[in-house]
């Protein structure tokens, strides 16, 4: 290993030691490495095409992946081999891992969930690709300034990727717009030819993704779009240099950047020129390769599953479909029953606001032949509808593929829904939820199509390579075995009891809470007690997530120990990060009380350790694998019925964090999991939401009935956080008191409460060391290798590892 970097430095790099700095010697590292991804890789491809086998294709238009040098080290069991090397060549390993730069193709949880699946499928050596979009910048890098999210571009390229495989060699033409020719062939059969006005290349980059113990590799395909003719020769020589370069520009405009806008749709043009051309390259890329195999279209569905990661991809059941009857003259209703049953989507979300659909005229004017199919297959969909239900208006309004109440729209959700043999939901709540709001109707017309899929997330990355004090100390309690099968997590539970392992697990918890106080004073200055309770709520900034509630509890803390400043309070840290979406001003608003809140807080002396309040800017995956191994609490507090599941929430509580949360997403199974006496729950069901929100959302009688409440709204109202400016929240609070439609004055008092719980809890550290371990021990469901083999036998199919 310590040769193959030496040469990777040499010769691909370009540099001796004596001039090589750490950036260089990541790159020589990252490519010893990569060689031997490599060959796992060739020899996974291989057994697939010898074997025939079926092939997943998952496709997303977001993989939020983070860091591949530890996840690939510790996938191969190369770990100690090169920490090893690097040593001997007077290297440190961590500074050298640290250079790498996220890749961070993603906005939350949907992109994390995607990338967890990836590694899972590779782990269960499912011949599967990942199919995204190679945007050359991912999601934005956050500054915050006096408080103030700001937006910086994001460059993950800058230093070259040493982990993709560029392939000039695979592209392919996309086109958009222009004109349906209809021609009359020998059969007098009516053949449609589209003729797109314009034409974009779509080019493959490879990013392998080595499975555990590295038994099988699969590819991340990205695409990256380029310009047919990339300079107008013409215009240039005529001294048009900048319009010679134009066409290149649009073109490749859309690789260009991630929409970082989670749960709104954009609704712009080049959103659905980005979920076109990843959509269409995709399926070219897929349909060779099959034809290759197979010879024929006609059996797709029997050797490739299709999933859907959200509607974003789900123009594809249409392209399928323009392929299939246009380019290969298969039947209509043969092509329609192989698209079927190719594809499943998963929906993400229940908010109105993120369903995605289309405006009509733009649809006919970038993809004027599959506006078309849209309304053929529309106008077949609704007669089965009429049929079924006679005279039922409502139900063909609402399951037709175009709305014509909000100017005419094409629904991507029902499209996604109407072309796929099973759709799924993300956690039990969710899926229930599912059957009875947004797809009620379909749920009626196709009863066994949808189906759960709780979420789930890769023990390797998030406990193996993120905590490995707490991973050696469940291996040795348990065995090696544990390593390979989630299953035995629950053989941790005898040892809850035991006093000397409850002394260990505290101490590696104890470990990485002085890893992160050191991290938080080098990035915010704040100097926190390693001893304190720590209490984090990292995510997306969203109103149905609550943060605003947490803030206004620790407000009420604050005011409490001021109160009584003598009292022994049990010492707690408030940790908050998180992105809002760029146009999302009360998300912004939220992240300025944040830290207005901490300023008078971290600065007042009355307190002295019993409360400190910290914001930590630029929220990653890197970051979050620092952060949750040092959280004693996690906050999972979303308004019940809007959190389709949470994967952040599983990911604390294996790492031994107990939970305040909300009956809401996966928190349901959570509680299942680990007993009412090991998590904090609290406040309205997704029931109770649903009936108050029908009576009023006017709070105002709630807050009178509650002092502490009362207190906390007017301080903030009146500029007690914001003297510089105080009329800052008042839109806010007054929303709290008159339009609380995220519940947030509904649930206070009962989340306030239960706070004072957990504060009791903090003070018997066995009950509470006893309640981690038990956390930790009943996560084993929520392995992403669990969540995969269901997808694997129930929705694709396939087999999975250990193959019989
Ligand atoms: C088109 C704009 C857009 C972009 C992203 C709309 C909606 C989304 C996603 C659906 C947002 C998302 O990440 N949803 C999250 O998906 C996770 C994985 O299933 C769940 O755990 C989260 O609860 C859900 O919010």
């Amino acid at each position: 290993m310590r040769d193959s970097i030496e040469q990777k430095l040499y010769y691909q790099v370009g540099k001796i030691r004596i001039a090589a700095n750490n950036r260089d010697w990541y790159v020589a590292t990252a490519l010893a490495v990569r060689d031997r991804v490599v060959d796992g890789w060739h020899r996974s491809t291989d057994s697939t095409y010898t074997h025939g086998a079926k092939r997943v294709y998952y496709m997303s238009l977001e993989f939020l992946i983070g860091r591949l040098l530890r996840d690939n080290l510790a996938n191969l069991g190369l770990n100690d081999v090169v920490k090893g090397a690097l040593d001997q060549l007077g290297v440190d390993f961590d500074a050298i891992r640290q250079i790498e730069p996220d890749a961070a193709l993603g906005n939350g949880g949907l992109g994390r969930l995607a990338a967890c699946y990836l590694e899972s499928m590779s782990s269960l050596a499912i011949p599967a690709i990942g199919y995204g979009i190679r945007y050359e910048r991912g999601l934005f890098r956050q500054i915050v300034k006096n408080g103030f999210q700001q937006e910086y571009p994001e460059d993950w390229l800058e230093l070259g990727n040493p982990w993709q495989f560029e392939r000039p060699e695979i592209s392919y033409n996309i086109g958009f717009g222009g004109e349906v020719a209809m021609v009359s062939d020998s059969d007098s059969e009516t053949q449609h030819v589209w003729h797109p006005a314009e034409r974009v290349e779509a080019v493959a980059y490879d990013i392998p993704i080595v499975g555990w113990r590295g038994r099988h590799v699969n590819a991340l395909r990205l695409w990256s779009a380029r310009a047919v003719d990339p300079i107008r020769l013409d215009a240039f020589n005529q001294g048009d240099h900048v319009g010679a370069l134009s066409e290149r520009a649009r073109a490749e405009s859309i690789s260009q950047v991630l929409y970082p806008s989670d749960e709104t749709p954009a609704g712009q043009e080049l959103r659905l020129r980005q979920e076109y051309f990843f959509a269409a390259a995709s399926l070219q890329d897929l349909l060779r390769r099959h034809l290759k195999s197979f010879k024929t279209v006609e059996t797709l569905h029997e050797k490739a599953a299709i999933q859907l990661n959200d509607t974003h991809p789900s123009i594809a059941v249409i392209e399928l479909m323009r392929i299939l009857v246009d380019d290969h003259n298969v039947p209509w209703q043969q092509a329609w029953d192989i698209t079927r049953e190719t594809f499943c989507y998963t929906n993400h979300t229940l908010l109105p606001e993120a369903l995605e659909t289309w405006p009509v005229p733009l649809m006919e004017r970038l993809l004027p032949r599959h506006m078309q199919i849209i309304y053929l297959l529309n106008l077949m969909f609704l007669d089965e509808v009429k049929q079924r239900f006679p005279g039922d208006v409502a139900m063909m309004t609402s399951l037709s593929l175009v709305d014509e109440t909000h100017g005419r729209r094409v629904r991507m959700g029902n499209v996604a829904f109407l072309g796929s043999h099973k759709v799924n939901g993300v956690s039990a709540l969710h899926t229930d939820l599912m059957r009875k709001t947004v797809f009620h109707d379909f749920n009626a017309m196709y009863p066994d199509r949808i189906n759960n899929k709780t979420n789930g997330i890769t023990f390797r990355r998030w406990l193996y390579q993120s905590n490995p004090g707490l991973t050696q100390l469940v291996v040795d309690a348990v065995g090696p075995e544990i390593l390979d099968d989630e299953t035995l997590f629950a053989k941790l539970a005898p040892f809850a009891d035991d006093a000397s392992f409850q002394e260990k697990f505290a101490a590696v918890k104890q470990d990485n809470k002085a890893a992160l106080a050191k991290l938080v004073r080098e990035r915010v200055g704040v100097r926190l007690n390693p001893h304190a309770l720590f209490d984090v709520q990292i995510k997306r900034i969203h109103e149905y997530k609550r943060q605003l509630l947490n803030i206004l509890e620790t407000i009420a803390l604050y005011n409490a120990i001021r109160a009584q400043p003598m009292r022994d309070w049990a010492p707690r840290v408030k940790i908050f990060a998180g992105k809002a979406a760029p146009s999302y001003h009360r998300a912004k608003l939220i992240i300025k009380l944040a830290h207005d809140v901490a300023r008078v807080i971290n600065s007042d002396p009355t307190l002295r350790d019993a409360l400190k309040v910290v914001f930590l800017p630029n929220y990653n995956v890197s970051l979050a694998e620092v952060v949750i191994p040092a959280a004693d609490l996690s906050e999972q507090i979303s308004t019940a019925g809007m959190e389709a599941s949470g994967t952040g929430n599983m990911k604390f509580a294996l790492n031994g964090a107990l939970t305040i949360g909300t009956l809401d997403g996966a928190n349901v199974e959570m509680l299942e999991r680990v007993g009412s006496d090991n998590i904090f729950i609290f406040g309205l069901t997704a029931e109770e939401v649903e009936a108050r929100r029908r009576q009023t959302i006017d709070s105002s009688d709630f807050i009178a009935k509650s002092d502490v409440l009362q207190e906390v709204l007017t301080a903030v109202e009146n500029g007690n956080f914001s003297p510089d400016d105080p009329g800052r929240y008042r839109g806010l609070i007054e929303a709290i008191r008159y339009h609380d439609y995220f519940m947030v004055a509904a649930d206070f008092d009962a989340y306030y409460r239960r706070q004072r719980d957990v504060a009791a809890t903090w003070r018997r550290p066995s009950d509470w060391r006893r309640s981690a371990v038990l956390n930790t021990a009943g996560m084993g469901f929520f392995s992403s290798d669990r969540s995969i083999r269901e997808y694997a036998s129930d929705l694709w199919n396939v087999p999975t590892w250990p193959k019989k």
